[in-house]
């Protein structure tokens, strides 16, 4: 008989994931959890389902720039499929945006937040990227301008649950000069007849067909660097989907995020109006960068959420040397360090999501607001990285068909590869943690936070992961403290204090959910990974050596 190998079926990705409920349970109750878990239930259904589909007509169906009219007249109109329109409005439904800026439960909201966009990013190709902007605008359009007319406008549109009335924001950031060094931006505004029309070329512009947008400029005469950039706020397409004095020159050719358009626009005079006042532009859009850095790890967590479903349900159908994959040990060991992987980027976001929640509420203790500015990047980096490895691994655990198209595996790591890019490099991230320790005196307040989630961690299960967490924070501050001294010195170790910082931190937070699941649930599925996470390595510190530098430039010249 002809052998045919069975496909994996995705099923309910919510009843699939019980940490995902386990940490739910834990930070928002019972109570609360049994009032969203129809809605969790819904969307868990619809990510392995009809959304699903929609994603991958999406991805097959890539947007399309269409330069010019049947008459030779220049209309640049980026064409999307329904497929791509549809799942914004799946999303407007849910009320993805909307929930934590309506706080129908407090800062909690930013949880229920989260546990949607984790069900749904992975089966929205990409669709989460405009909603990251989105909700970031509202952010930034409400601590800003409030009140000024056209800013009240956006943030009802951006907040609509109401499919026919939603929109979505975009943020161009990037130009030609750097998407990391954003001081060197040359868009300039010019105050003409009375209004703000900006020039210049955004090199990759991010949910083009959004719309609305925030954007920098210098305005004419302002200093050079970050200090003279001002954030303003543009609608790029009218009401017939004519351009706002723009022209796009080219849609990316990109590694993944097929479906999303992403563009290179030239500004020639588009209408635009200021944030609020004109100073402190990029302090301005470091709110949207910090909600944005907190649904990339969304993005990065539910992706090794879906790269361990994918291969756990492969490794139950699929049989070789006379046994399924998942009876065979070497494989099953791989996929539990996936799994490891997943549970240890799973704590440290729904911890973030906790924290943001706070922190946009007034509620969060001075020690949670240093902890959040400094866990910001560190989440963001961190999962940024675990992604990658854990979608290949994925990949690799389905043998040849994981690098196959038409199995649509290969599009796990193509999208994972563009989480430890956008919104901020590994590198630019680990500068970012060393600019918030030293202005703001988060690494003390991360560190007090660590050992506030060990002290009830009092089970003598967990009594050797605390002790090793214990020990590399003692170790960690120790290193920084010794950072101080020698800035080039900081910079060659950021990398690694920062993926130590994060590891450490994970551990922290793995061990007071492993104590939860003791006393409240039969497995013993977070403490099995936090004592692998923790098996792993916590830190890898370099340490301070004034010849690092030299040797290193001697290495790569
Ligand atoms: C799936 C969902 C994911 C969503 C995907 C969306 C796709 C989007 C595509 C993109 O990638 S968009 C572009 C992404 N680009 C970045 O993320 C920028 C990366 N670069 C940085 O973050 C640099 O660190 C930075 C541009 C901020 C460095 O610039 P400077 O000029 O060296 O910054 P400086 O002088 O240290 O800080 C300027 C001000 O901003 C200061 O405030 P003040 O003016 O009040 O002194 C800083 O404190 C503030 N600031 C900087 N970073 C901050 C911050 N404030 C809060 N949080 C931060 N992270």
């Amino acid at each position: 008989m002809t052998f045919f190998q069975n496909p994996p079926r995705l099923e309910n990705t919510w009843a699939l994931d019980p940490s995902l409920q386990l940490h739910l349970e834990r930070l928002l109750g019972a109570e609360m959890l049994a009032e969203l878990t129809p809605s969790l239930d819904r969307m868990g259904m619809m990510a392995a389902g009809e959304l699903l589909e929609l994603a991958e007509h999406a991805e097959n169906n890539p947007p399309r720039l269409v330069q010019y009219g049947p008459y030779g007249h220049r209309i640049d109109r980026i064409e999307t499929p329904s497929s791509w329109k549809a799942m914004g409005r799946v999303a407007a439904e849910a009320g993805i945006v909307a929930i934590p800026h309506e706080r129908r439960h407090g800062w909690r909201s930013r949880l229920h937040q989260l546990a949607l966009l984790h069900l749904y990013t992975p089966s929205s190709a990409e669709f989460s990227c405009p909603l990251a902007m989105s909700d970031g605008a509202v952010t930034a359009l409400r601590r800003y301008a409030a009140g000024q007319p056209f800013a009240d406008r956006a943030v009802a549109r951006l907040m609509s649950r109401d499919p026919d009335q939603a929109w979505t924001s975009g943020q161009w950031m990037t130009e030609k000069e750097g998407g990391s060094d954003v001081g060197r931006s040359s868009t300039v505004a010019r105050f003409e007849g009375g209004v703000w029309r900006l020039y210049g070329t955004k090199y990759f512009t991010s949910a083009t067909t959004s719309e609305c947008t925030l954007t920098l400029a210098r305005p004419e005469g302002a200093p050079e660097g970050s200090r003279g950039l001002s954030l303003f706020y543009l609608e790029p397409w009218g009401a017939e989907g004519q351009a706002n004095g723009l022209t796009v020159r080219r849609l990316k050719d990109k590694l993944g995020t097929r479906a999303l358009p992403t563009a290179e626009l030239e500004l020639d005079g588009a209408l635009a109006e200021p944030v609020g006042d004109l100073d402190g532009g990029l302090r301005k859009i470091a709110s949207v960068l910090n909600v944005a850095r907190y649904f990339n790890t969304s993005a990065a967590i539910s992706s090794m959420a879906r790269s361990t479903m994918m291969s756990r349900a492969y490794a139950r159908v699929r049989e070789a040397f006379g046994h399924p994959l998942d009876a065979l040990p070497l494989h099953v060991e791989t996929l539990a360090d996936m799994q490891v992987q997943y549970e240890a980027g799973l704590a440290v976001g729904v911890r973030l999501a906790e924290l943001l929640g706070k922190v946009e509420c007034g509620e969060a203790t001075e020690i949670e607001q240093g902890t959040w500015r400094l866990l910001t990047p560190l989440a963001k980096l961190g999962t940024g990285k675990q992604c990658v490895a854990v979608a290949s691994e994925a990949l690799e655990a389905f043998g040849g068909a994981g690098y196959v198209e038409d199995t649509g595996l290969p599009r796990l790591l193509r999208d994972a590869q563009v989480l430890p890019i956008w919104e901020g490099t590994t590198n630019v991230l680990s500068l970012d943690a060393l600019r918030a320790i030293a202005r703001e005196d988060a690494l003390e307040a991360l560190l007090a936070d660590l050992r506030a989630r060990l002290a009830p961690c009092t089970h003598p299960l967990l009594r050797a992961s605390v002790a090793a967490v214990q020990q590399a924070a003692v170790e960690i501050a120790r290193f920084a403290a010794a950072l101080g001294d020698d800035p080039a010195g900081a910079q060659c170790g950021a990398r690694t204090f920062a993926l130590s910082l994060y590891r450490t931190y994970a551990a922290a937070l793995l061990c007071e959910a492993a104590q939860w699941e003791i006393l409240h649930r039969p497995s013993r599925r977070l403490l099995t990974s936090t004592r692998r996470w923790i098996d792993a390595g916590l830190t890898r510190l370099l340490h301070h050596d004034p010849s690092r530098l030299d040797d290193s430039l001697a290495l790569i010249g």
